[in-house]
């Protein structure tokens, strides 16, 4: 099961207690304080891992609490720091405080880590506290709590592409003919029920990353058929492909699907409906009249988008899509300011 959205509670690790203790030793009258410092509690540490691509795991364990840290003991000695914990998220998890909905973190990166929640400090023990007025101090400190936060994690999915259209318009068969990814495909509108990605290889060791989720009818940002919340996972894409189903066999008006998904996107998000988008007539196999891929193309025109007609079942024209698609995301990448940039700025 896909899931992508986890609210979890993290707290570090009580500090240990300091102690009292007083030395005795044969031969020595008057023993000076000796008692250990506790030792510090764990931290609570959120770790994005590549390994995995849901939050299911966090919804059955929603409380981590790191190890807490030991009491000091007699003769100076200090307790043990508490372990760390580490909770892993897939790649592309944002963390929200639950209360304020504040973005935290983003854990964009494989490997990026944050720290959720500090452990506590360890409490001073009596030898601590000795000066020249007070030789034998009678007391210590206690450890103190470690943090604690609600937090609302929600996976956006990272990629390149982002592919958008009505249900059984054939996003999955496209990507399952352009990449390795193997979802789910079928003759009935909502066979894709949760998002996937694919690794598109174009050789000379350049690839790019495509999503593909569920489609979108009339409605959607109001919730009718999956909603409209999987389009969180085309958000961070630079580039839209927008399947329209041409075919004579669909029983349906091209140009009306097109607006359609257009307008749900620009219901969800005004940004995503702007990103660079390229229409792409599928299933020109089973087309018999030709007027349909033409409106199409025309609509595509008019708006100014790029226009490409593919079939994935005989893959006329999906090679020419995907070097069209490279050559657009070479050129996305071109204009946005380099990462040094962007630091030089701040
Ligand atoms: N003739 C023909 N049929 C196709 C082509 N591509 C997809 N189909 C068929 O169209 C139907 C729907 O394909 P899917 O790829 O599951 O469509 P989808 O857009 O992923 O649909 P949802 O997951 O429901 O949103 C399946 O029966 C496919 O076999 C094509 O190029 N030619
Ligand atoms: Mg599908």
């Amino acid at each position: 099961m896909f899931i992508d959205r986890a609210k979890i509670r993290v707290k570090g690790g009580k500090g240990g207690n300091g102690v009292t203790a007083f030395r005795r030793e044969k031969f020595v009258p008057r023993g000076g304080p000796s008692g250990g410092d506790g030792g510090r509690g764990g931290d609570v540490w959120i770790v994005a891992d590549s390994s995995l691509n849901t939050l299911l795991h966090l919804r059955y364990n929603p409380e981590h609490i790191a190890e807490r840290g030991r009491h000091g003991e007699g003769s100076n000695c200090s307790g043990r720091e508490g372990e760390d914990l580490t909770v892993r998220v897939p790649v592309g998890t944002q963390i929200f405080d639950t209360n304020t909905g504040e973005l935290l973190q983003d854990l964009a990166t494989e490997d990026a880590r944050w720290l959720a929640a500090k452990g506590g400090r360890g409490g001073f023990g009596n030898s601590h506290f000795a000066t020249s007025t007070n030789r034998a101090p009678r007391y210590h400190q206690s450890g103190s709590e470690g943090e604690e936060l609600e937090l609302q994690l929600e996976l956006k999915l990272l990629a390149d592409v982002g592919l958008v259209g009505f249900p059984n318009a054939g996003k999955s068969t496209f990507i399952s003919t352009v990449s390795a990814a193997k979802p789910k495909i079928a003759d009935y509108p909502f066979t894709t029920l949760e998002p996937h990605l694919g690794v598109v290889d174009l050789g000379d060791f350049r690839t790019f990353v495509m999503a593909d989720i569920p489609g979108l009818i009339e409605g959607a940002h109001e919730g009718a058929g999956l909603g409209d919340r999987f389009l969180r996972h085309v958000e961070r894409t630079k580039l839209l492909l927008h399947l329209v189903d041409v075919s004579s066999v669909s029983g349906r008006d091209p140009v009306t699907d097109y607006l359609t998904v257009n307008k749900e996107l620009r219901a969800y998000n005004e940004q995503l409906a702007n990103r660079p988008q390229i229409v792409v007539a599928t299933k020109i196999d089973a087309l018999d009249e030709p007027d349909r891929l033409e409106a199409l193309q025309r609509q595509a025109e008019k708006d100014g988008l790029p226009f490409y007609a593919i079939s994935s079942a005989t893959n006329r024209g999906t090679q020419e899509l995907i070097r069209a698609v490279s050559a657009k995301l070479d050129e996305i990448k071109a204009a946005e300011p380099r990462d040094d940039t962007i630091q030089l700025a701040l």
